[in-house]
């Protein structure tokens, strides 16, 4: 639950961002960012909720198969797994974990966004996790699963929702959403069917890939967790 010392701690963090005169532009803070050389590797850590998407998430970023994407109920999620990519000439490195603290000591460079998968209700579980591990600035929601993806005004509908509701409303005005769709491509083939399945689940993850770096070429400015 929320607690009434956790969202006054919300409610300080939003004042002295206004002091600050960080303006919130499409859900992103944007601040005195320190540029880094583009050869500075940026890490990415994918945590979340098992099931929610997060290997699917890591290979799509990583045009990979490596992450073991699984639909059964019980994790395949090692501890701990990561794989380089290029960008637009920069270098990332992407990471999967159970355990946020273990991401960061194996990232000695820190790391440069967290992306913090969500594949349904956005709970007051997520928002007080975000917030009591201090990481608002530096975490992209990532909304997975969701159909709609590519139309600009369901997002953003979705996103008002969001704005409205309540103690996790703060939340949500000070982290990105972005919404993606990466249905499964390791589909074993029954028929045609599945062949076409699979050739559009392609696209649809490509369309996200592009949505989601887009993004984090603007929020991965040098601006590290530690
Ligand atoms: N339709 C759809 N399925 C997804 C999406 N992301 C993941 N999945 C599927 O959901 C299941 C769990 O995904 P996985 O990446 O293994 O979750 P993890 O436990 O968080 O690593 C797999 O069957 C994935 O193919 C998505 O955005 N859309
Ligand atoms: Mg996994």
């Amino acid at each position: 639950m929320f607690s009434i010392k956790k969202e006054k701690k919300a409610q300080q963090w939003v004042n002295k961002k206004e002091e600050e005169g960080l303006n919130n532009v499409d859900g992103n803070l944007t601040g005195p960012l320190k540029l880094e050389g583009k050869d500075k590797i940026r890490n990415l850590l994918i945590i979340g909720r098992t099931g929610g998407g997060k290997s699917a998430l890591a290979n799509v970023l990583s045009d990979s198969d490596e992450f073991e994407e699984s639909a059964r109920s019980v994790s395949k999620t090692r501890t701990f797994q990561k794989k380089e990519f290029e960008w637009n000439g920069v270098k990332y490195r992407v990471v999967e974990t159970d355990k946020i603290g273990e991401g960061i000591n194996f990232m000695p460079e820190g790391i440069s966004r967290i992306l913090f998968v969500v594949d349904g209700v956005f709970t007051k579980e997520i928002a007080t996790f975000i917030f009591e591990n201090d990481i608002v600035e530096y975490t992209t929601i990532v909304r997975t699963k969701f159909g709609d993806f590519k139309n600009k005004d369901e997002c953003e509908k979705d996103k008002q929702l969001l704005e409205k509701s309540g103690s996790i409303a703060e939340i949500v005005k000070f982290c990105s959403i972005i919404y993606v769709d990466n249905p499964p491509t390791n589909i074993i083939f029954s028929d045609e069917d599945d062949v076409e399945q699979v050739k559009n689940n392609r696209k649809r993850r490509t369309r996200s890939k592009t949505i989601l770096l887009n993004h984090l070429e603007t929020v991965c400015q040098g601006k590290y967790y530690n």
